[in-house]
């Protein structure tokens, strides 16, 4: 048994010993026209963060202050904003979070897969000598403390080790699904089947893989070589790597839980259903994720935003929100807001109604608008009167009305021309 000094000595010694890659470069269709422009990983998310904000912050706050971001597709918004909040790392510190577009160094061709995305940076890794990488996706939301699973890496001996959690069995086909032993050792691993295998004993749950990873850095440089020598792969992690070395190698899962041994909050808002939902919960009395937890700051680009602020219209009616979050820089004059997520920089105007609504940055609503479970993309101009939310079939002539009945506004469908800010 390690002392507690001692093991706060191995842990900031792991930390320090580890490069993490961020895999932001995914195409994800599923978020519809909020993705038309920008990569998911680069979509606003909470009021003033975006996607990524979340898997960085977990990063830098588990002292992982060496960082790569892989990007593909669309990336311009998720550079952008990489640069803008993230650049306070200190290189000649030893930390940095440094961007890896698909450039056509090592193949004529964008990355083919997640792990071509690992493959064509092999000599960059090489460069910055680490003893462990974290390979992680960019588009998740969760707070979690990797040194933890780094700690069971090491400890156990592992190759690899895989992050996973429970999930409903329902849901399981969207995922890496996986079967371990009393030894937490892989013992199948399937990528997204048709039929998914319950935890023993719990009929209702899986044990899927988040998509993050620990590897031993030889280890996956190895892997990586000889996957890339393998006409058949699809050079991606779930589907080839990881089922292609659980038969030979010591690959281990690593259970996500919280503190307690509860279950954790981790999220992959992949739709634009779970994207709401997420947005939402954030308004809750006691959220599953503690945005206000001081120990476990959330960063992001902040641009210099006064207080939000909110008055009476012109009857005198007052400008409200209730079990809401509204950021800087938003005025609600007149205008009332539930349930809601108002971004930075919104104004909302009077008389109108805003319920069950995620409105990302910068956005306008005019005077007498009802809305309702929907998401209002950024720079939305909501002309005055607009009703959403109530007659779908209405909403379906203009907007994108998900199975659920969620709406999707986005500049593009007002007919309005973007303004870069
Ligand atoms: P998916 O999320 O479906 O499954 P994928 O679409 O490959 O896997 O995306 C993983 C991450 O890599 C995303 O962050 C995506 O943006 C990024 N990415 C995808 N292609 C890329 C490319 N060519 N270049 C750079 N980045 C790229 C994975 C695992 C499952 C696991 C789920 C958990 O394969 O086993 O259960 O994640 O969500
Ligand atoms: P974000 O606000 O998420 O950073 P923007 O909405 O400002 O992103 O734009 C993201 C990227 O998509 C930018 O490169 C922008 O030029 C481009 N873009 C967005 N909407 C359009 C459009 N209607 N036509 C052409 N390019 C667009």
């Amino acid at each position: 048994m390690l002392k507690r000094s001692d093991d706060m000595q191995q842990t900031a010694d792991i930390s320090r010993k580890t490069l993490a890659l961020v895999l932001a470069g995914g195409e994800g269709s599923r978020l519809k026209q909020l993705t038309r422009w920008r990569a998911k990983p680069a979509v606003p998310f909470g009021g003033k963060y975006r996607i990524i904000d979340f898997v960085l912050s977990n990063c830098v706050n588990s002292g992982i202050r060496k960082i790569g971001v892989v990007t593909q597709y669309k990336s311009h918004s998720l550079i952008r904003h990489i640069q803008r909040a993230w650049s306070f790392m200190r290189y000649e510190a030893g930390e940095f979070v440094e961007l890896l577009p698909a450039q056509q160094r090592v193949d004529k061709g964008w990355y083919e897969g997640t792990a071509d995305a690992i493959y064509q940076n092999i000599d960059i890794l090489r460069h910055h000598t680490p003893n462990y990488v974290l390979i992680l996706g960019g588009d998740h939301i969760y707070t979690m403390d990797y040194t933890r699973m780094l700690v069971a890496h090491q400890q156990s001996g592992a190759d690899v080790t895989v992050g996973c959690i429970e999930v409903p069995i329902e849901e399981a086909s969207d995922f890496g699904v996986m079967s371990i032993d009393d030894n937490m050792k892989i013992t199948r691993f399937t990528e997204k089947p048709a039929n998914p295998e319950p935890i023993p004993g719990k009929p209702g749950s899986a044990l899927v893989s988040m998509g993050i990873y620990v590897f031993s850095s030889e280890f996956l440089y190895r892997t990586l070589i000889a996957d890339k020598a393998n006409p058949n792969s699809s050079r991606d992690f779930g589907k080839d790597i990881i089922p292609g070395v659980i038969a030979s190698h010591n690959v281990k899962a690593f259970p996500f839980t919280d503190e307690t041994g509860g279950p954790a909050y981790w999220r992959d808002v992949g739709t634009l259903e779970a994207f709401w939902k997420s947005n939402l919960d954030l308004c809750s009395i006691s959220p599953d994720l503690n945005l206000y937890d001081r120990d476990w700051p959330i960063w992001t680009y902040q641009p210099q935003l006064p207080p939000a602020k909110f008055t009476f219209d012109d009857e005198g009616r007052r400008g409200e929100a209730i079990d809401s979050m509204v950021s800087g820089g938003c005025i609600i004059s007149g205008a009332r807001i539930k349930r809601s997520v108002i971004s930075s920089d919104c104004r909302v105007h009077s008389y109108s109604l805003i319920k069950d609504t995620v409105v990302l940055p910068q956005v306008e609503i005019g005077r007498n608008c009802r809305i309702q479970n929907a998401v209002i993309d950024k720079d939305c101009e909501i002309p005055e009167g607009t009703v959403i939310g109530e007659d779908l079939e209405a909403d379906r002539q203009r907007f994108y009305v998900d199975e659920s009945g969620i709406v999707l506004v986005t500049p593009d469908m007002l007919g309005q021309n973007i303004h870069m800010t």
